[in-house]
Parts: C-alpha cells; sequence; structure tokens
C-alpha cells in the first residue's frame, strides 16, 4: 500500500485536511496524519522530511496559513513530491498563505493547490502515485468519469428546467 504524509501547520487547519483524507481513503491510499510547524517545531519537521522516505512515505502534504512555510521547508529536505494546500487566513483572504506556499524559489518546487483546496491535494497524491500503482489509476479513470456524467446531468436537467 503507498503512504502519504499528511501534515498540517496546527490543529486549527484539521477542517481543511480533513477532505484530504477522505479523498486518501477513497483511492484506498493508506495516510499518517500529523500537526508539525515550521515555526513552532522546526526540529520536528526537519526530521520528519529527512526520514519521510525510508518510512515507506512517497508524497507529502502539507497544509498551513499566514506565513505558510511548512511545504516549503518539507521541500528543502526530501526529493519526494510535495504538495502544499494554502490554508485561509482572516488577514488577506488567504493569499499570504497562497504566495508563501507557490513562490518557491528555483530547484525546490511545491506542487500548490487552491487555497483550502483540501479534496483536490488528495487527488493530486493519487494521480502521483497512479503512475506506480495501476489501482489507484484506475479509480482515478472511474473518479474522473464520474465527474464527467455529473456535467452532463446537470446539463441536461438545467436545460430541462429552462425549456
Ligand atoms: C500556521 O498559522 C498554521 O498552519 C495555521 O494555519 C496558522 C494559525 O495557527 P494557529 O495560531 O491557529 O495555531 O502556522
Amino acid at each position: 500500500m503507498p503512504k502519504v504524509a499528511v501534515l498540517m501547520g496546527s490543529k486549527s487547519d484539521f477542517s481543511i485536511v480533513q477532505p484530504t483524507i477522505e479523498s486518501l481513503k477513497h483511492f484506498k491510499i493508506d495516510y499518517e496524519v500529523r500537526v508539525i510547524s515550521a515555526h513552532r517545531s522546526p526540529d520536528i519537521a526537519r526530521a520528519f522530511s529527512m526520514n519521510a522516505q525510508a518510512n515507506g512515505f512517497e508524497v507529502i502534504i502539507c497544509a498551513a496559513g499566514k506565513a505558510a512555510h511548512l511545504a516549503g521547508m518539507i521541500a528543502a529536505y526530501t526529493t519526494l513530491p510535495v504538495i502544499a494546500v494554502p490554508v485561509l487566513s482572516a488577514a488577506f483572504d488567504g493569499l499570504d498563505s497562497l504566495l508563501s506556499s507557490v513562490q518557491m524559489p528555483s530547484g525546490v518546487p511545491v506542487a500548490t493547490v487552491a487555497v483550502n483546496a483540501g479534496e483536490n491535494a488528495g487527488i493530486l497524491a493519487a494521480q502521483i502515485l497512479g503512475i506506480k500503482y495501476p489501482q489507484i489509476a484506475n479509480m482515478l479513470s472511474d473518479f474522473k468519469a464520474k465527474l464527467k456524467e455529473k456535467v452532463i446531468n446537470d446539463d441536461l436537467m438545467l436545460n430541462t428546467e429552462l425549456t
């Protein structure tokens, strides 16, 4: 079973991480959830990242808000793919979280999903793992087919209502 690390900078980020967990469960991906802060527990963040591959993780998801340095810091110590979920902050409508996640210097990329887009982080992790695990790729094909089906149904229903 592939394993994904789901980190959040604070327990206050948990509501955003919940859809990530649901998404990983949907694709039958094993996961470990941790509260680890780039600022408040940097030594733990560094050690987690340095040992992540040896501990069997294949993708790391990091949710953080405000000066959201968690994903960037984790990416500094590993070659595993790192996905950032910028968490909405009150002061700048999440722009602070978004920019501090996505604006990484060259050589140290972080794949950043939309603000509060916890579910997309899980789906993106599944897509990365789908390259290696055909059963995940198959589940993703079904998932995308259902998305398309819903759009077609919505289109039909709306047009039925309007006529
Ligand atoms: C960040 O600061 C966390 O990721 C969280 O989004 C934000 C606020 O944290 P708390 O003050 O609620 O613990 O580090």
